[in-house]
């Protein structure tokens, strides 16, 4: 790093300071979890493997359709958007790769990128394509659709650009495409429901047909915004639809807001699984929509249900299962590094929860239709506190025992607050 980092001796002495009441927190869920037959040591070694992906555009402020309100010392470039990813990492060390987005991740040396990537520990996960708003100096403009426009020369230009993102995402080492467009209608009678679908398709097929052999491409679907009457891949249904008709590369990415209110997304992800076409997750929460709110921040008991179906597939070897993991946020009001440090952080108390379900008790109980009985096995496993194992799990792997309170410790941001002066305009992208 060039500029300020958390040092060593920093890191160590916050540990230090909190080292002691951790270990006895360790050591009395260890006990309390002994008697229900899991082994913390085991369960802290599987947090210890678990990793999400940052999302580069999630380091810097997010917005409404209102404003956006930047913060100080945000990452002017790619580069400061890779120290903060990092830090986090530093801190977590859950966030061991990153997620970019093209064009907004733009650079003109590729192997540069991955060698500096390296250097901090990072690798990268899903490159991500962006078709749903025009760049300047554009040919053909994406307002009315991209992929399924009915100008072949916009579908045309949208397809190169995403096998312009593979190409990319083969110099940095990615093995995945995440494809969501914005393609849609806002009036009844505006769009051709089957044409638009039927031209998505093809457009799909070209990309697909475009795909190294060991590469996967994730289909992002989303009910509504900024299409209000329809949009081209809506829900589930259509993904998995798309995923099928494209081959086995093809799979359904979930984002966790991206659903009707109240819909059982945990039972998506059970039927993607079931049919080998869960590709992975955009990890977020939700009250109404969209809302890309911090993970577990609203409905921590869905995060753990989603995680609890992820288990279940894991432990039974589901085929074709390995979800990738990544975040996709909006920092609006927060310090994005701290949402982002947390955000891992409930994801791996969702994993870990998940992880001591008794499914031999889960089992009985559903054979013998005892409904209530079912239900707490959950709940057992969703009220403990497994906090000291995910410290404990932090600090064997390098990391922060409390990783927000020492990176307000480090003044982080207010040093890159002086290395990062402003750039007029920047914006973060809405996510
Ligand atoms: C849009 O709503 C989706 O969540 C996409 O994943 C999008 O590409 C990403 O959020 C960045 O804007
Ligand atoms: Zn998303
Ligand atoms: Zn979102
Ligand atoms: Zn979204």
């Amino acid at each position: 790093m060039t500029g300020f980092f958390i040092s060593e001796d920093l890191l160590q002495s916050e540990n230090a300071a909190r080292r002691s009441v951790l270990d006895e927190d360790f050591a009395a869920l260890s006990r309390a979890l002994a008697r229900r037959g899991i082994d913390s040591e085991t369960l802290t070694r599987s947090v210890m493997a678990f990793g999400v992906a940052i999302p580069t555009w999630g380091v810097g402020t997010g917005g409404t359709r209102f404003a956006r309100f930047p913060g100080p010392g945000e990452p002017r470039h790619l580069f400061d958007k890779l120290e903060d990813c990092a830090t986090i990492h530093r801190l977590s060390r859950a966030t061991p790769t990153l997620s970019p987005h093209f064009p907004w991740d733009t650079t003109s040396d590729y192997a540069a990128l991955r060698d500096v990537a390296a250097g901090y520990g990072l690798a990268f996960d899903a490159v991500n394509s962006n078709t749903f708003q025009d760049q300047p100096n554009q040919a053909h403009s994406y307002k009315f659709g991209s992929l399924s426009h009915v100008d072949g020369a916009v579908r045309a230009q949208a397809i190169a650009h995403n096998i312009d993102c593979i190409t990319i995402g083969r110099q940095l080492g990615s093995e995945a495409l995440t494809v969501w467009i914005a393609d849609g209608s806002n009036f009844a009678g505006q769009s051709n429901l089957t044409q638009a679908f039927d031209r998505y398709l093809e457009s799909m097929a070209e990309i697909y047909a475009a795909l190294p052999g060991d590469w996967r491409v994730f289909l992002e679907h989303k009910l509504y915004e900024p299409a209000f009457y329809s949009t081209v891949v809506s829900d589930w249904g259509t993904s998995l639809a798309a995923a099928q008709e494209l081959g086995p590369k093809a799979q359904c990415l979930v984002d966790l807001g991206h659903h009707a209110p109240n819909v059982n997304i945990e039972q998506i992800v059970a039927r993607l699984i079931r049919f080998g076409k869960l590709g992975g997750f955009h990890f977020n929460d939700s009250k109404y929509g969209d809302d890309d709110l911090d993970a577990g921040s609203i409905e921590p008991f869905r995060l753990f249900l989603v995680f609890n179906e992820l288990i279940d597939a894991e432990l039974r070897g589901a085929k074709n299962f390995a979800p990738a993991y990544m975040l996709d946020q909006s920092h609006n009001v927060t310090d994005p590094i701290e949402s982002l440090l947390q955000s891992a952080i409930e994801l791996q108390r969702a994993y870990a929860q998940a992880l001591i379900v008794d499914r031999a008790g889960l089992a009985v109980a559903q054979a013998a239709n005892d409904a209530l009985g079912a239900h707490l096995e959950l709940k057992r496993a969703f009220t403990t506190d497994v906090s000291p194992i995910l410290a404990m799990a932090r600090l064997r792997a390098g990391g922060a025992i409390a990783p927000i309170e020492t990176y307000r410790a480090s003044n982080y941001r207010k040093h890159k607050t002086s290395e990062r002066p402003p750039v007029a305009g920047t914006s973060a992208g809405i996510v």
